[in-house]
């Protein structure tokens, strides 16, 4: 009786667990609060449209991507300092990103965006849209 219930409380607690994850992909556009998964972004060859935040910089600075394409900026940071993507002139902001968490945006419009982290002001880049 007891050895089932346990039983029953893992899978429950599994269930959650994956639907939990499963909201977090329907909202992959937006930052992720509770659990960072960018930390496969941050290691090895560095995948097309991925914006790393390393050492109060960002890497690339420059990135460009075609029309309808996606920049995907995440956290590497050794430490705990969090960061922004902050569009200049106000177009996105990722808010407060922690270790390891990622913000995605969607470019629709052709243009040049300048960005920059707000708690760090000396960090900035650019996207292009073509
Ligand atoms: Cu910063």
């Amino acid at each position: 009786m007891n050895l089932r219930a346990t039983y029953s409380f893992a899978c429950s607690a599994f269930a959650a667990l994956v639907t939990a994850a499963g909201l977090a992909g329907c909202f992959s556009e937006h930052v992720s609060v509770t659990a960072p998964t960018g930390q496969g972004l941050c290691t090895g060859t560095q995948p097309a449209n991925v914006v790393r935040i390393v050492d109060f910089s960002f890497s690339p600075a420059q990135v460009s991507v075609a029309r309808g394409g996606k920049v995907t900026f995440v956290n590497c940071s050794a430490s705990a300092t969090q960061h922004t993507s902050t569009a200049d002139a106000g177009a996105w902001d990722s808010g407060l990103l922690q270790q390891y968490a990622t913000f995605e945006r969607t470019f629709d419009a052709a243009g040049t965006f300048g960005f920059h982290c707000d708690p760090h002001p000396f960090m900035q880049g650019t996207v292009t849209v073509q």
